[in-house]
C-alpha cells in the first residue's frame, strides 16, 4: 500500500479545468507522487469521474481533496477531507462532514481518509472567500494552529494553503517547527524549481497546481525538488 508520508511532490489537478491529453501523460509519468483531483468551484459528479478515468491510466497514486458531497465516488486510493480551521463558518469545520457521515458514514473504509487541518493564507483565493477564513493571520497564530493540529487534534496533515499565491518562508518554518507528528503540506504560487526547493526546506510535501494549466513545462521541472531534499 502507498505510504502518504514518504510524499514528497503532489500535482494538484482541478476537476473544473481542462488539460490535454498529453499535459496530463506528462504531469502523470513526472515522477511526481501523486495525483490529488480537488478544486473550490463547479466541482461536479461528472467532471470528476471523467478526471478520474483518465488518470487511473497511470501507475500512481490517486487522491480525491473532497470539496462537496456531491462529488465524492468510489475509485481512489485516498479521500482527503479538509477542515479549514480559520474558516469563520462552522460548515467548514464540520458542517460538511457531519452530512456526509450521516449519509455514507456506514460505507466509508477509514484506512484510506486522511483528515487535513486546513489554514487559509490567501485572503483573494476563490477557497478564503467560500470558506469566510480569517486570513489575517500573525506568526503567533501560525505557531498556536500548528500546536493544535498536532497536540491537540492529532491531525496526520497540516495543510498551509496559500493557493494562487507564493506565500511566506517564515511562516511555514513557524509551522514546520512546530510539528513532530503532523507532516506538513504546503501549497500556493509554485511555479519553478527554486520555489519549490525553497518550500520544501521545511514543508514535507509541496502541492503544485496552477502553474500545470498555465506553463506545464515549468510544473514539471518542479518535480525535482525530490531530488534534492535535505530532510
Ligand atoms: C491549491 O495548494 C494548491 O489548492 C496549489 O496552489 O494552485 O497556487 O499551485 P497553486
Amino acid at each position: 500500500m502507498y505510504d502518504i508520508t514518504k510524499w514528497q511532490h503532489i500535482f494538484k489537478l482541478d476537476p473544473a479545468k481542462e488539460i490535454s491529453d498529453d499535459d496530463l501523460e506528462a504531469v502523470c509519468m513526472s515522477n511526481t507522487d501523486a495525483i490529488m483531483i480537488g478544486g473550490t468551484d463547479n466541482v461536479t459528479e461528472d467532471n470528476v469521474i471523467h478526471l478520474m478515468s483518465r488518470v487511473r491510466r497511470y501507475p500512481l497514486p490517486l487522491v480525491l481533496e473532497i470539496s462537496n458531497v456531491e462529488s465524492v465516488m468510489p475509485g481512489f486510493d485516498f479521500y482527503f477531507v479538509p477542515t479549514v480551521l480559520n474558516s469563520t463558518n462552522v460548515t467548514y469545520h464540520n458542517g460538511i462532514l457531519l452530512e456526509a457521515m450521516k449519509q455514507f458514514g456506514h460505507v466509508i473504509d477509514f484506512d484510506e481518509v486522511v483528515f487535513e487541518g486546513y489554514v487559509v493564507m490567501n485572503e483573494e483565493s476563490k477557497v478564503a472567500t467560500k470558506t469566510e477564513a480569517n486570513t489575517e493571520l500573525s506568526l503567533d497564530d501560525i505557531e498556536a494552529y500548528a500546536r493544535m493540529i498536532n497536540n491537540m487534534y492529532k491531525l496526520p496533515v497540516m495543510y498551509l494553503e496559500y493557493s494562487g499565491t507564493y506565500g511566506d518562508v517564515e511562516e511555514v518554518k513557524m509551522a514546520s517547527e512546530m510539528l513532530t507528528e503532523t507532516q506538513l503540506f504546503y501549497g500556493g504560487g509554485i511555479s519553478s524549481l527554486e520555489k519549490a526547493r525553497e518550500m520544501a526546506e521545511f514543508a514535507d510535501t509541496i502541492i503544485v497546481g496552477d502553474i500545470i494549466y498555465k506553463d506545464v513545462k515549468k510544473a514539471l521541472k518542479t518535480v525535482k525538488v525530490k531530488e534534492s531534499r535535505h530532510k
